[in-house]
C-alpha cells in the first residue's frame, strides 16, 4: 500500500491492513478503579479505544496507525490506551494530533514526561521511553502515529508496574498525580 489517505476532519484512515478494537474488557489491570471497570463490563462492555494501523513488519519498514480514543472516564480516570515499551527498545516513534485534545504521558526509568496534544502537534518519543495516551476532552481524540517496523509492543512490564503518574478528572480539569499503584 504505497499510498493513503486520513480524513482529516473524520479522523478516519482510508487503507489499513490491522484493526484493533479495545473494549473495557480488554483494559482489565490498567485502571484504578476496578470495580467501576468492572461495572462498565458488565453494562454493555463499552469501546475505549480503536487503532487503525498500516502494518509492515521487519527491520527498516515503517507502520502507521489512527488511533480513535473515544471520551469518557473509568472512575475518575480518563479513557487512555494501555500504553507500551517497543519490545526493541531503542525504537522511536512519532505522534501527530489529529483531533481531540489529549495527553502523551512518557516514562523512561523513573522519569515522566507529560505533553499535551491537540490537531497538528507533533511528539516525538524517544527510544527506550514507555508512552501512553489519555483522552482529556469531551470529544474524540485521535493521532497519527508512525513507528518502525520492528519495534513490537511490549504491554507485560506496563501491567506489572504501570506508570509512574495517572491523569485524573476534577471537573472539567485534569491533573497528574502520583500511580499509588505503582511499584
Ligand atoms: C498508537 C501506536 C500503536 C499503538 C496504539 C494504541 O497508535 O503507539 O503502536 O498500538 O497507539 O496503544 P497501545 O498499543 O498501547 O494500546
Ligand atoms: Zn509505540
Amino acid at each position: 500500500m504505497m499510498k493513503n489517505k486520513i480524513n482529516l476532519e473524520k479522523g478516519i484512515l482510508e487503507n489499513y491492513t490491522d484493526i484493533v478494537i479495545r473494549k473495557a474488557g480488554d483494559m482489565q489491570g490498567f485502571y484504578q478503579d476496578e470495580e467501576t471497570l468492572y461495572e462498565m463490563i458488565q453494562n454493555g462492555n463499552p469501546v475505549i479505544y480503536e487503532v487503525y494501523a498500516v502494518v509492515s513488519e521487519g527491520e527498516g519498514e515503517l507502520c502507521y496507525a489512527v488511533t480513535v480514543l473515544h471520551s469518557g472516564r473509568v472512575g475518575n480516570e480518563y479513557y487512555m490506551t494501555k500504553g507500551h515499551y517497543h519490545q526493541k527498545r531503542d525504537r522511536a516513534e512519532l505522534y501527530m494530533g489529529i483531533r481531540g485534545h489529549g495527553i502523551l504521558l512518557m516514562e523512561n526509568e523513573g522519569e515522566v514526561q507529560c505533553k499535551e496534544m491537540r490537531r497538528g502537534d507533533i511528539l516525538y518519543v524517544p527510544p527506550y521511553w514507555a508512552h501512553r495516551s489519555i483522552n482529556v476532552g469531551n470529544n474524540e481524540f485521535v493521532f497519527l502515529s508512525i513507528y518502525p517496523g520492528d519495534a513490537g509492543h511490549d504491554y507485560g512490564t506496563i501491567v506489572q508496574n504501570g506508570f509512574s503518574k495517572i491523569v485524573i478528572a476534577h471537573g472539567a480539569e485534569f491533573s497528574i498525580e502520583d500511580n499509588p499503584k505503582h511499584s
